[in-house]
């Protein structure tokens, strides 16, 4: 189902002149892989990758299951952008993805990385989910202040607001091109 919708979305977007690195963490069950093509729960993470022009683009899907969810400061050092996948229907872990958030934010490698970090306030198609105003409260993102960040919702099932969410990270990928 929807295989290649990253592939294809950073196509039509006609993006970038050079190599860059996306990081996507987020919980378990959040809908990271979705986006692209997996339809299982991620063990330790995934690659995609593309070339257009002379550039290579390449996504980790980080897995989000709490075993996993150690490898994703590995990561750190070498992404441009990250892509932090909300389940906005999930009001129970909410509390969770804050601490993963603070822990991810407070990591030392991170810190001194002001790169930007995209949310997507994904599944928006469920009743009942939190917009993106109630996912950016609850994840006290607010508090952000040494990078730029954004957050839009998302329904990775059918796309719709990905590309708008991904517009925004290459745009500022292209105001502060990666070293
Ligand atoms: N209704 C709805 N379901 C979604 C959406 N995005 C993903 N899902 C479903 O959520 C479940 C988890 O999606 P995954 O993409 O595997 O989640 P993940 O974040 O990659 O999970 P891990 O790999 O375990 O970290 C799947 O059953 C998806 O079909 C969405 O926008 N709306
Ligand atoms: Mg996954």
């Amino acid at each position: 189902m929807m295989r290649g919708m990253w592939s294809s979305l950073l196509a039509a977007l006609g993006l970038l002149r050079r190599r860059a690195n996306l990081l996507c963490v987020g919980l378990d069950n959040s809908g990271k892989s979705t986006a692209h093509e997996e339809v299982v729960p991620t063990v330790g993470f995934s690659v995609e990758m593309f070339e257009r022009g002379k550039v290579s683009f390449t996504i980790f899907d980080m897995s989000g299951q709490g075993k996993y969810r150690d490898l994703w400061r590995h990561y750190f050092s070498e992404a441009d952008g990250i892509i932090f996948v909300i389940d906005s229907a999930d009001r129970d872990r909410i509390v969770v993805a804050r601490e993963e958030l603070a822990l991810m934010l407070e990591n030392k490698v991170l810190a001194k990385r002001p790169i930007p970090v995209l949310f997507l306030a994904n599944k928006m198609d469920l009743e009942n989910g939190l917009s993106p105003v109630e996912c950016s409260e609850a994840l006290g993102l607010d508090r952000i202040r040494d990078r730029a960040w954004n957050i839009s919702a998302c329904n990775a099932l059918t796309g719709e607001g990905l590309e708008a969410g991904l517009e925004w990270i290459i745009d500022m990928l292209r105001q502060a091109p990666p070293q």
